[in-house]
């Protein structure tokens, strides 16, 4: 690793008014490597004073040459930013592989260039994002004529999640600072590099100070506990646990601040018996164990149509079986520690429960045996279950590890009802040569998001998000904009 990025990710600091300081606090916390279990570096915490100083530098950048630079020249930034961290991409994507454990491949192909992507996606639409108008008849015949115009919200707080972490705050510090906003972010106490980076590169390309900031911290009694509460911030994005937002739904509710929500999953992937089997397999061994099962999409719950279930319980297990477990560097792990041990600890408990509650370990279900080197890491074997009863806890609550239960179906309705009996509402991947059928089944199911033979094929136009417990809003393309701007109707009369 070169001098500088050694030192950088050994003491994590705040970015706040184009500087990167320590903060008044005094506070730190070890940043611990999900590999190995050792201690990478210290993370400055945030608390009100950095909070407080991070939201005026927000309010105050609204109001400098940010709140007057044309769209375009808006646009033309965050190109650079895209352009800057493709240039820093050996920088970003070992930050990202520190903080994470995820293998070099994924994180090199996904987290990374979708970081990129973000910036460039939302500034090329704000640049062609059309507002409505209406002519209005009047009385004396002249009319009057309506029309939209959008501005920014204000000052943003984004509170982002550990498991793709450069890739879900860009995913909403793009668009924000599209629309003309300014940010506060919260990466997750687990993750704080790659965000930490990110103001280096905004430095770098000559994003005015105060228009991207960051205060590290945690949650309660803390940075994210602060900021969402801070008066003088104007709206709230969040992506994490249904929970957490409903506690950050609440310290929004006063002052009546806006909330976008991207909260967790208990998707269901479902295999019709006319599935393209090589597909199907193939699909549903990344939906569910990609990122070591830590994808809010991951497909936990797989219901599979009774004449293939064998077949295809018996394939899923000898392809989860090659699986190698393994460090980020070595081009033959193809999966990574859990996040830390505390999730580690979590996840092993939902891998008793499950034995508990009746489930027949298909594969897996333990602690891997790793090397010396590895075995303080957060190392869990990939798990396939059968044979559970859809009211189990572990049918019913998001685990968030490399796990999926697998259970047969008989018919379209029956798995219908099975797919949406559950209170979360984000994604299904659906498996079948038969695109009718497919059509019909994505139309009820209750979620935001349907694959049909793919998953996470992102069209990042489109619009993402979850409905029930999932979320609230719609983030890509232009539906984000609802939220990311405020629109005003101008009513003028001829
Ligand atoms: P989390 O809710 O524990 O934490 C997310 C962020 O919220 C972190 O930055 C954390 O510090 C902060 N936070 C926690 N308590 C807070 C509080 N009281 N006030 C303000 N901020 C607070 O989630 P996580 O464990 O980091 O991420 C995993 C979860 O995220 C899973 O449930 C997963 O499904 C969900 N997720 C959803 C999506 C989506 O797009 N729908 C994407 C990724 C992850
Ligand atoms: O691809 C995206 O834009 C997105 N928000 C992905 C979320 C993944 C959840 O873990």
């Amino acid at each position: 690793m070169r001098d500088g990025l050694l030192s950088f990710t050994q003491e994590a600091m705040h970015f706040i008014d184009g500087e990167f300081t320590s903060g008044t606090s005094g506070k730190t916390f070890d940043n611990i490597s999900p590999v190995t279990g050792k201690k990478i570096g210290i993370v400055h915490e945030g608390l009100q004073p950095e909070v407080d100083a991070a939201v005026k530098a927000a309010r105050d950048a609204l109001h400098g040459d940010w709140g007057y630079m044309t769209t375009a020249a808006r646009a033309e930034l965050l190109h650079a930013v895209a352009d800057e961290i493709n240039r820093r991409f050996d920088d970003f994507l070992e930050a990202e592989i520190l903080d994470t454990g995820k293998p070099k491949g994924l994180a090199s192909h996904v987290d990374i260039p979708r970081g990129a992507a973000n910036f460039k996606i939302f500034a090329d639409l704000v640049k062609n994002v059309p507002t409505e108008s209406f002519m209005l008849d009047t009385p004396d015949g002249f009319g009057a004529v309506n029309y939209g115009v959008r501005k920014p919200k204000g000052v943003i707080a984004v509170i982002s999640p550990w498991n793709l972490p450069l890739l879900l705050m860009t995913w909403k510090v793009g668009p924000a600072l599209a629309a003309g906003n300014t940010v506060i972010v919260k990466p997750s106490e687990e993750t704080p590099l790659t965000t930490t980076l990110l103001g280096e590169v905004m430095n770098t390309v000559g994003v005015p100070k105060g228009v991207f900031n960051v205060v590290h911290g945690f949650g309660p009694d803390s940075a994210g506990a602060f900021l969402t509460a801070h008066p003088d911030v104007d709206a709230i994005t969040f992506t994490g646990e249904t929970r957490t937002g409903e506690v950050i739904m609440q310290s929004a509710a006063k002052g009546l601040r806006q909330v976008s929500m991207e909260c967790g999953g208990k998707n269901a992937g479902i295999v019709f018996a006319d599935a393209d089997m090589d597909k199907a397999i193939e699909g549903t061994l990344r939906s569910a164990f990609a990122n070591c099962g830590q994808v809010c999409l991951g497909t936990e719950r797989v219901y599979v149509e009774r004449p293939i279930f064998d077949e295809f319980v018996s394939r899923l297990k000898a392809g989860v079986e090659m699986m190698k477990l393994g460090p980020s560097d070595d081009p033959e792990t193809s999966m990574g520690p859990l996040i830390s041990q505390e999730h580690k600890s979590k996840v092993m408990s939902y891998y008793k429960l499950a034995v508990e509650e009746g489930a027949t370990v298909i594969t897996g279900g333990g602690e891997p045996e790793m090397p010396d080197a590895l075995k303080g890491g957060a190392w869990v074997e990939p798990t396939i279950w059968t044979g559970l009863a859809e009211d189990a806890r572990c049918i019913k609550e998001e685990i968030f590890g490399p796990v999926c239960h697998i259970a047969p179906f008989d018919s379209e309705e029956e798995v219908i009802k099975l797919a949406n009996d559950t209170k979360y509402g984000l994604a299904t991947a659906i498996w079948t040569e038969n695109l009718t059928k497919a059509h019909r089944v994505a139309r009820h199911i209750d979620v935001g998001l349907v694959w049909v033979n793919s998953w996470f094929l992102r069209d990042l136009r489109t619009a993402f998000g979850g409905s029930k417990a999932s979320g609230i809003g719609r983030e890509g393309g232009v539906h984000g904009l609802e939220f990311y701007t405020e629109l005003t109707n101008v009513c003028v009369k001829l």
